[in-house]
């Protein structure tokens, strides 16, 4: 039963995953010396994050549209080191997680909200 609903839960997941990728999002357009500065800062960016699930889809669809070449890093995986990076570092395995490592210190980010209003502060188009 346990293995039914997982695997229920993971086709849906693809499903949705899928069709927000066929949907087209209006990417936010810079210049190749704005968006060189842009790659360059998102260089210490990485999303923690299991491939169906709509939080991180909806996280996906943002970093889409605002243009960020941001590593994934696929904390489903129970084998994984990223999943047992995750729970390390943050006591869990809630997803999406952002990690942001800047000047030495990283910071573990938590709750598709908060990411996603972060990303649009320190990425979004200023007008
Ligand atoms: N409030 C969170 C909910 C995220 C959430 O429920 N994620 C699920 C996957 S869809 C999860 O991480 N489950 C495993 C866990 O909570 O440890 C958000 O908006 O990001």
């Amino acid at each position: 039963m346990k293995i039914l609903l997982k695997a229920f839960r993971n086709g849906l997941g693809a499903i949705i995953a899928l069709i927000s990728w066929l949907i087209p999002v209006g990417k936010v357009k810079r210049s190749e010396e704005e968006q060189k500065s842009v790659d360059a800062q998102t260089e210490n960016i990485e999303l923690y994050q299991f491939f169906g699930c709509p939080f991180c889809i909806k996280t996906r669809r943002a970093i889409r549209r605002l243009n960020l070449k941001i590593t994934k890093q696929d904390a489903q995986d129970r084998k994984g080191a990223a999943r047992a990076e995750l729970i390390k570092e943050t006591g869990g395995h809630q997803v999406p997680c952002l990690k942001i490592t800047e000047n030495g210190k990283v910071e573990w980010m938590h709750e598709t909200s908060d990411i996603i209003a972060y990303l649009d502060k320190r990425f979004g188009q200023k007008n």
